[in-house]
């Protein structure tokens, strides 16, 4: 599935990110930057120790703050890794975790693009970033995502590619509706999306 946006591709694919050859991928880590579960295991697994060993040296990573490292023995040349929301315990102080919950995944992305750009990649891939062991409910997830990358790249054309990565079969088809959907109502080569909330772009501090 894809998505031409201004000069730019989204591409849904289903698969491993582990084994993607974009400029970087993007890890969903914890906020001390740890090997934990998950993509965020599996992308220390391939990568080997020195990731792990130039992760330590980071000082961690606050929720939607987004930090880059090297690739090591993965195929993509960096890492970006991002701390998503844990779904319903946000720490920015509401009662509801809700609203700061989709405040925090949205600038997750928006760190990891600015990143990608800072550093000039022109090829990024992303997980479903806290729809596993952090709740996420994976339609909203997928709908934060996919508006926020979709509106990232009609300002910014540098960015050449940006892939979702699901890994199994239901995220994928999640995915694939959701931008069927805005694919179709897509006039001519740009996506007309919703307004989106206005949510900063620095990173979030507790
Ligand atoms: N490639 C692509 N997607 C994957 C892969 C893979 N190899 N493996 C899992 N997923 P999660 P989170 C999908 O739990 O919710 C870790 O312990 C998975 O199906 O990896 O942000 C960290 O250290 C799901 O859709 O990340 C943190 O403590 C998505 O990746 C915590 O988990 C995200 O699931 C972060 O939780």
């Amino acid at each position: 599935m894809e998505i031409k946006i201004s000069k730019s591709k989204l591409e849904i694919v289903q698969g491993d990110i582990v084994a993607q050859a974009t400029d970087a991928i993007v890890n969903a880590a914890n906020t001390r930057l740890i090997p934990g579960g998950g993509v965020d295991g599996a992308i220390h697994r391939a990568a080997g120790p020195g990731l792990r060993e130039e992760c330590k040296k980071l000082g961690g990573c606050l929720q939607g703050e987004a930090k880059i490292t090297k690739g090591y023995n993965l195929k993509a040349r960096y890492v970006i890794h991002t701390v998503g929301p844990v779904y319903g315990t946000s720490r920015l102080g509401g009662d509801s975790g809700k609203p700061e919950d989709a405040e925090i995944l949205k600038t997750s992305y928006l760190n990891s693009l600015n990143l990608a750009i800072q550093n000039n990649l022109k090829s990024i891939s992303f997980p479903a970033i806290s729809t596993g062991a952090f709740g996420y409910p994976l339609e909203e997830a997928a709908h934060i995502s996919l508006t926020t990358v979709i509106e990232f790249l009609k300002k910014h054309p540098e960015l050449l590619l940006v892939r979702f990565v699901l890994y199994s079969q239901p995220e994928y088809e999640v995915y694939k509706t959701l931008s069927s959907k805005m694919k179709s109502q897509s006039s001519n080569a740009n996506v007309q999306m919703p307004k989106p909330k206005s949510i900063a772009t620095k990173t979030l501090k507790h």
